[in-house]
C-alpha cells in the first residue's frame, strides 16, 4: 500500500468502525534506537521542583529519528507532580480572567468565570454532564485568537509563574537556553474527541520551541511535514509525557486523531513520587529563587492537598474520561518586550 499522507493518516486513526490497526503507532517504551535516539538531559544546577519532577538525570529523553527536532520525554513527572498540574489545569487555569471556550449564549457568567466550581456544584446530572463535555480549552498569557490567529497586547493576562518557571527549567535541561513561556492553550479532550491538523505559526519567535505536557488518558499524536500532503508519524502520548517541537518540527502539521482509555494511571501511586525527591543540598539557581518566592506557598499548599485522597477524588474521576494537554509557546523574540 502507498504511504498515507497526513490527511489520510488523520482519517485512518480517527475511524471508529472498523477500529484502526495501531501496530504502526510509535510507542517509545518499545522503540528501537533506529526509530528514536535516546539522549541525556543537562543536569547542572538543582531541580527547582523536586516533588513535581523526577531528577533530570533520570528522564528518558528521545529525538524521533525521522522527525528532526521532535523531542519526547517519557513521563518525567512524579505522581504528585501529575496531580499538581491536573488540579492547576482543571480548577485554576479555566478561571477568569483567563479565556475559555464556553460562550455567554450557552452559559451563565458564573459558569464561564469558574467552570470547575460550577461543574462541582451542579445538581442536575444532565447539566453536569453537559458542563463536563463542554469545557474544551482555556488560554493563558497572550490569548490565542482562534479566528484571526493573531496575538495582541489587548488580549493578554498574567502568565502563571509556576508554569512559566517549569517550562524554563525544561528548556534549560534540553539545552535551548533562554525561554519565556508567554502563551498557553490548555486543551481538554473527553474520550473520543479529536484535534484536527494545524500548524502553530502565530508567534513572533518561530524558532523558540513549543512545549506540550499531557496528563490523563492516552492519545495518538500525529506529526507530519510543512503541508498535509506529506506523510505523518503517529506516536502514543500518555499521562506525564512531554513533547517538544523544535527546529524543523516547529512548524510542522500536527493533530490528535484519537483519545482513548489508558490502563496506566501514573497519578495514583504517590509512594513512588516520594522516592524521587532529590538532593536537598544542591546549589540554588537565581531563576528558581523567584519562582520559589512567588509560588512556594501555593505550591506547598497544593501539593499537601494533592496528597489527600478526598481532595484528589473529583479530579481523579474527571481524569478517568479526559485527556489534558498544556501547550506552551514563547510569543516574543528575545529582547522584545511587547507586540
Ligand atoms: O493535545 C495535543 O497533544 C496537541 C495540542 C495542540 O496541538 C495545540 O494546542 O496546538
Amino acid at each position: 500500500m502507498a504511504e498515507r499522507n497526513f490527511k489520510e493518516s488523520f482519517k485512518f486513526y480517527k475511524a471508529r468502525f472498523p477500529a484502526p490497526d495501531l501496530s504502526e503507532v510509535l510507542d517509545v517504551d518499545n522503540a528501537s534506537e533506529e526509530t528514536c535516539s535516546p539522549f541525556k538531559a543537562q543536569t547542572s544546577g538543582s531541580n527547582p521542583f523536586p516533588l513535581i519532577l523526577k531528577p533530570p538525570d533520570k528522564w528518558l529523553c528521545y529525538e524521533v529519528n525521522n522527525r528532526p527536532g521532535l523531542i519526547f520525554i517519557r513521563n518525567p513527572f512524579t505522581a504528585l507532580g501529575q496531580r499538581y498540574w491536573v488540579v492547576r489545569s482543571v480548577r485554576d487555569y479555566p478561571q477568569a480572567p483567563n479565556v475559555v471556550n464556553l460562550i455567554p449564549k450557552k452559559f451563565e457568567k458564573e459558569v464561564i468565570d469558574d467552570w470547575w466550581r460550577a461543574f462541582r456544584s451542579a445538581k442536575d446530572p444532565k447539566f453536569r454532564e453537559n458542563l463536563k463535555a463542554s469545557m474544551r480549552w482555556a488560554t493563558l498569557g497572550y490569548h490565542h485568537d482562534w479566528d484571526t490567529k493573531v496575538y495582541s497586547e489587548s488580549m493578554k493576562n498574567v502568565f502563571p509563574t509556576d508554569l512559566r518557571e517549569m517550562t524554563k527549567f525544561f528548556a534549560k535541561a534540553l539545552g535551548y537556553g533562554k525561554y519565556s513561556a508567554e502563551a498557553a492553550i490548555v486543551n481538554f479532550y473527553p474520550l473520543g474527541t479529536t484535534l484536527s491538523g494545524h500548524t502553530d505559526h502565530s508567534e513572533a519567535d518561530l524558532d523558540a520551541p513549543l512545549f506540550s505536557f499531557s496528563f490523563g488518558q492516552k492519545a495518538i499524536f500525529l506529526i507530519g511535514g510543512p503541508t498535509k500532503e506529506e506523510p505523518a508519524t503517529a506516536l502514543f502520548l500518555r499521562s506525564g509525557d512531554v513533547v517538544v517541537m523544535s527546529k524543523q518540527s516547529r512548524l510542522c502539521y500536527h493533530a490528535v486523531p484519537r483519545v482513548m482509555k489508558d490502563c496506566l494511571e501514573p497519578w495514583k501511586n504517590l509512594g513512588e513520587s516520594s522516592t524521587t525527591v532529590c538532593e536537598k543540598d544542591e546549589v540554588e539557581q537565581p531563576n528558581c529563587k523567584k519562582m520559589k518566592e512567588e509560588t512556594s506557598d501555593l505550591l506547598a499548599e497544593l501539593l499537601d492537598d494533592c496528597r489527600d485522597d478526598s481532595f484528589w477524588k473529583p479530579f481523579q474521576s474527571y481524569l478517568e474520561t479526559t485527556r489534558i494537554n498544556i501547550n506552551i509557546r514563547q510569543v516574543l523574540k528575545d529582547g522584545q518586550t511587547s507586540l
